[in-house]
């Protein structure tokens, strides 16, 4: 009896000793709530690495701002107090200026050519550049094209644009476009419904499922499919963690993730038509065709600007238009 007792707790220990040397959590942060773009990547991330892990890895997702802005968050990968972030691409440029490389304006004419230069040598350039601010840089999802939406009249031309109180993300780029556009840019962290509806600001830019998962709908009028910028997610991990883990699970953390993008990018934009109807039926006055080619105008002299001047970027900036021209 005592003897089987022994051998019970030697066997308990051995596998408790076995599973707590390889059991992992990685925490992932995001700053949307479920059903947003990201948090749906961390979702079918989550699901596939603890499914082929037979959940020796989990995957512990923090949201809806549990974990602060998406500044924050980024932060806080930086020094691995949170492993993984899916994070809006506009939020880089305070950490990494080649990134504004990717949020050009009118960069990208559709998803199709998003898709094959952010999966492509180019993107792949933007991901590894990363590592000189502390990430790794895995791969790109989707927020998807931003659009404008205000409270105070349509919007069809530059024109109308002209002094809107616009709130932009935290990056030096989107206030240069919305200041080109002849607004009044206002960076603020997300979420903003509260500004919104007070009237603290006219206006936001968006892709479509925000309108509809943030129920802006509730406290905006106008819409402009204005898709001025090309917005993705950079999925990206502490480089500090990932150089610490073995390369079996470098590799399928790399491609779960990259997985997990290209479902959500095809999820995202499978819905986009009804998202469409469903923010028209809302009450949203919605230009679908405004003046693309007095938008362009605009932005054009961005690829000149200051932020654009150091050498590295500016070389990337240049091959980049050139390779979606
Ligand atoms: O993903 O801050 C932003 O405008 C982002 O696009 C927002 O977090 C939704």
């Amino acid at each position: 009896m005592a003897r089987s007792i022994v051998s019970l707790i030697l066997v308990l220990g051995s596998f408790i000793f076995l599973t707590s040397a390889h059991a992992m959590t990685i925490k992932l942060g995001v700053v949307t709530k479920p059903g947003s773009a990201q948090n749906i990547v961390a979702e079918k991330f989550k699901q596939t690495v603890e499914a082929e892990t037979a959940g020796e890895i989990t995957v512990k997702i923090f949201h809806s701002k549990s974990m602060g802005t998406e500044t924050e968050i980024l932060q806080q990968i930086q020094m691995n107090t949170l492993q993984m972030g899916i994070i809006t691409a506009g939020v880089f440029d305070t950490f990494d200026p080649m990134v504004r490389v990717i949020n050009y304006p009118f960069l990208f004419k559709d998803h199709a050519q998003a898709d094959e230069i952010l999966d492509g040598p180019l993107g792949q350039e933007i991901l590894d550049n990363l590592a000189t601010s502390g990430f790794k840089g895995l791969c790109f999802s989707e927020n998807g094209f931003r659009n404008l939406t205000n409270n105070r009249h349509p919007v069809k031309t530059p024109a109308d644009i002209k002094g809107l109180k616009v709130r932009v993300m935290a990056s030096a780029l989107h206030q240069k476009i919305w200041q080109a556009l002849g607004a009044n840019p206002t960076p603020m962290p997300w979420p903003i419904y509260t500004e919104l509806e007070q009237g603290v600001i006219d206006g936001q830019e968006n892709p479509l499922w925000v309108m509809e998962v943030y129920k802006l709908y509730e406290v905006q009028k106008y819409l402009t499919l204005t898709r001025h910028v090309y917005s993705p997610h950079i999925d990206v991990a502490s480089l500090k963690w990932w150089q610490t883990l073995e390369p079996s699970t470098q590799n399928l953390l790399q491609r779960a993730m990259y997985e997990a993008a290209v479902f959500q990018r095809q999820d995202n934009r499978s819905k986009n038509s009804d998202r469409l109807k469903l923010l028209k039926e809302k009450g949203f006055f919605i230009e679908e065709s405004p003046d693309y080619k007095g938008l362009r105008a605009a932005v054009a002299d961005l690829k000149d600007a200051e932020i654009y001047r150091q050498p590295k970027v500016r070389a990337l900036l240049t091959r980049m238009l050139q390779a979606t021209r």
